[in-house]
């Protein structure tokens, strides 16, 4: 058996019976995918996580990356190379391309759900699946010979990066001073070092892209600071004929150093210089001058779900070995028979912290898949009204605002989740015997890259509540509003609307409270530091909000299933669904009044202190 348990039970559950997305399957921009293929899609797949690319998940984490500075080249262990064969020998990744790109037509919430597998299983190889996905932001922005360059890389299986970073150059992105010399024959040469760029180099395949943030210099470039003065150029590994995609010389783009981390130690972190070994790193300017940043947003919006969905897939692996030990385990007695020496020796699951910890990690693990995949739903929306020719503006503002809940909640709640799956096990779960040590440490990650939390947290207030006049959050909070007034469930569950109701009071009067502090920054420019210290406990408040009430759209339809005589195994499951969200509505949403309180409480002492006193 592999290290991965998945919950195929529960995917279905959210794509076909909460979410209902047979309904637009084999419609509009979908039209090729019925529900069969969508049910089959997840089967197979959840095979091939389960097993090969399951297989080399520990091997490969032990074994990690070989560098080799000499020829600047990374390799990898062979076990991983061989799960990764799998996965592009199965044509997996046509999952995420857009028909014309040779993409099945499958709408995204069946996409990341597939995801969620491969993510669960084995991270670092959809890192390394990368190329043709990359490959259709050049697609969507290239000139007809770039647009060449995608079809290539789809065709032969090259390898993509996106890269950003610099040691300078961390969440604050435009500080980068990598720079772009433009050259007579339309070119660029790239000058500068980036650092820790996800699979910068691999023995996976014969070419990568480099997708590059850096300053453009030339006649007639205007030099502009911070972000906006950002272009995307593409750099080659190696240059190539862009009508047979035959390779030529070597590009100057070299790694000249590969990272040793804490963990996801299959996934080469380098860094990466360019022009400095004696042959120019040459690149080719995407779309316009000082595009770059919103270019790069196409992708790092599309990574941000990624890397939400990668943690969420392993909390629910996490929770599931978890589950399994504390069947199994034997140790004490019934805490009711404590007094009785002779009382027999319970499995772990009889004691009631036991229970509190595994319902916790549940109750995160399915309520943060619904999230995604509700997320997802709005993708769904935006792909097919575009199709339709609609104007799509809210799904898009409700996708945007939902995100960084997916990325900045989904990897602090998985983390913290997966030290109680650990827990769960006590001194094992400590030893490499099982896979959980390295589920927190493949984990960390999650809450780093692609913007820290804390930047999710300045994302979320600042960009996608007050710049959108709050139009995107209205739309989400009178959903949960409908969801309350409704009369479906037939009165059942009553206290935990309550306590819905209640977390969503809580939730609007902490907003008031950020938006009182950030109107009173105009009269005292202090003020705002009171947003900042508040602005993750304003998104983890709105994770748990969301949380909650998909926990009890769940068991509304959990209950009107158990109201059809389900099979044993499905009423299990259902019963399950409501304990979950009963669980959370009692033990976690009243929390949200705490922090209310502890938010309009903020005063400037945190900041004045001085730093020594630290
Ligand atoms: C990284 C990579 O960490 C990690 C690993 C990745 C591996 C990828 C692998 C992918 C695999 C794929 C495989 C597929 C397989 C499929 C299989 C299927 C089964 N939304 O606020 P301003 C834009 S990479 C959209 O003034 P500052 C916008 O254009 C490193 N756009 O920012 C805006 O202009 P405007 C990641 C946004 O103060 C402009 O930026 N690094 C958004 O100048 C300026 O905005 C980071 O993420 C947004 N939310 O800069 C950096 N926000 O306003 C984190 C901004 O006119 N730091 N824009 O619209 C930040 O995000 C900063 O806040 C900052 C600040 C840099 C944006
Ligand atoms: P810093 O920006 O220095 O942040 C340090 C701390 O300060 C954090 O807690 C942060 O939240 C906080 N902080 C910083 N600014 C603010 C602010 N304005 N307000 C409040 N708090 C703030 N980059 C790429 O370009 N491509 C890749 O493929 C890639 N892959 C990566 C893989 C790995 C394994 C790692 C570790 C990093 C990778 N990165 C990549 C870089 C990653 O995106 C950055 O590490 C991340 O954006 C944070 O930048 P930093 O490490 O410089 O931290």
């Amino acid at each position: 058996m592999g290290h991965y348990k998945s919950n195929l039970r529960d995917l279905e559950f959210n794509l076909f019976e909460v979410l209902g997305v047979q309904n637009q399957l084999g419609t509009g921009p979908f039209d090729q995918a019925d529900e069969e293929t969508a049910r089959g899609v997840l089967t197979e797949l959840e095979k091939v996580a389960s097993g090969p690319l399951a297989e080399s998940f520990a091997e490969a984490d032990r074994e990690g990356t070989t560098f080799d500075p000499a020829t600047h080249s990374v390799t990898l262990p062979e076990s991983f190379k061989q799960s990764y064969r799998t996965l592009w020998d199965g044509e997996w990744y046509r999952l995420s391309l857009p028909v014309e790109l040779g993409g099945y037509g499958i709408p995204p919430t069946v996409q990341w759900a597939a995801s969620e597998l491969i993510l669960g299983s084995n991270p670092a190889t959809y890192m390394y699946l990368a190329g043709p996905n990359f490959a259709t932001v050049i697609w969507r922005g290239g000139t007809e010979e770039q647009r060449r360059w995608s079809e290539l890389m789809i065709e032969r299986g090259w390898g993509a990066t996106m890269v950003l970073t610099e040691p300078d150059a961390g969440s604050d992105v435009g500080a980068g001073r990598t720079k772009a010399i433009q050259q007579e024959d339309g070119s660029w040469h790239l000058e500068g070092v980036k650092r820790f760029i996800t699979s910068g180099d691999h023995d996976l395949s014969e070419n990568i892209v480099h997708l590059v943030l850096a300053r453009p210099e030339g006649p007639g470039v205007e030099s502009k600071p911070g972000t906006k003065g950002l272009s995307l150029f593409l750099v080659p590994k190696f240059h190539f004929d862009v009508e047979t995609g035959e390779l030529g010389e070597r590009n100057g783009a070299f790694v000249t150093g590969v990272e040793h981390k804490m963990g996801l130690n299959a996934s080469a972190t380098c860094e990466l210089t360019f022009g400095q070994n004696g042959t120019p790193a040459k690149g080719w300017l995407l779309g316009d001058v000082h595009d770059g940043i919103a270019q790069m947003f196409q992708i790092i919006e599309y990574a941000r779900m990624m890397v939400g969905t990668k943690a969420i897939g392993t909390l629910s692996t996490g929770y599931l070995n978890a589950l399994d030990y504390a069947k199994e385990r034997v140790q004490g007695p019934d805490l009711a028979e404590q007094a009785n020496k002779n009382a027999p020796r319970v499995p772990i699951t009889r004691h009631a912290d036991v229970r509190r910890i595994l319902m916790l990690q549940k109750a995160y693990a399915e309520g943060m898949r619904g999230l995604y995949l509700y997320t997802a739903s709005f993708q769904d929306r935006i792909l097919a009204g575009k199709a339709a020719g609609e104007d799509v503006s809210l799904p898009e503002k409700i996708n945007d605002l939902l995100l960084p809940i997916v990325k900045g909640v989904g990897s602090e709640r998985a983390y913290e989740m997966l030290t109680l799956s650990l827990q769960t096990l006590g001194g094992s779960g400590y030893l490499q015997d099982y896979p959980i040590e390295q589920y927190i440490r493949d984990a960390k990650i999650d809450s780093l890259y692609e913007g820290t939390t804390a930047i999710q947290g300045m994302d979320f207030f600042f960009r996608k509540i007050i710049r959108d006049n709050g139009q995107a959050l209205m739309h989400v909070a009178t959903e949960i509003q409908n969801f309350l007034d409704s009369e479906s469930g037939n009165g059942r569950l009553k206290e935990e609307r309550a306590l819905l109701k209640r977390a969503l009071e809580d939730f609007q009067g902490m907003l008031g409270g950020m938006i009182g502090f950030l109107t009173s920054a105009q009269e005292d420019k202090a003020n705002i530091y009171k947003v900042g210290q508040n602005q993750v406990r304003l998104l983890m408040s709105a994770g748990d909000l969301l949380i909650g009430w998909t926990l009890l759209r769940q068991s509304e339809i959990a209950l009107t299933a158990l109201d059809n005589d389900p099979s044993d195994r499905d009423r299990l499951f259902y019963e399950g669904k409501i304990a979950a969200a009963r669980f959370f509505a009692k033990t976690v949403l009243p929390e949200l009044s705490a922090r209310k309180a502890t938010l309009e409480a903020t005063d400037n002492t945190l900041m004045d202190l001085p730093e020594a006193a630290f």
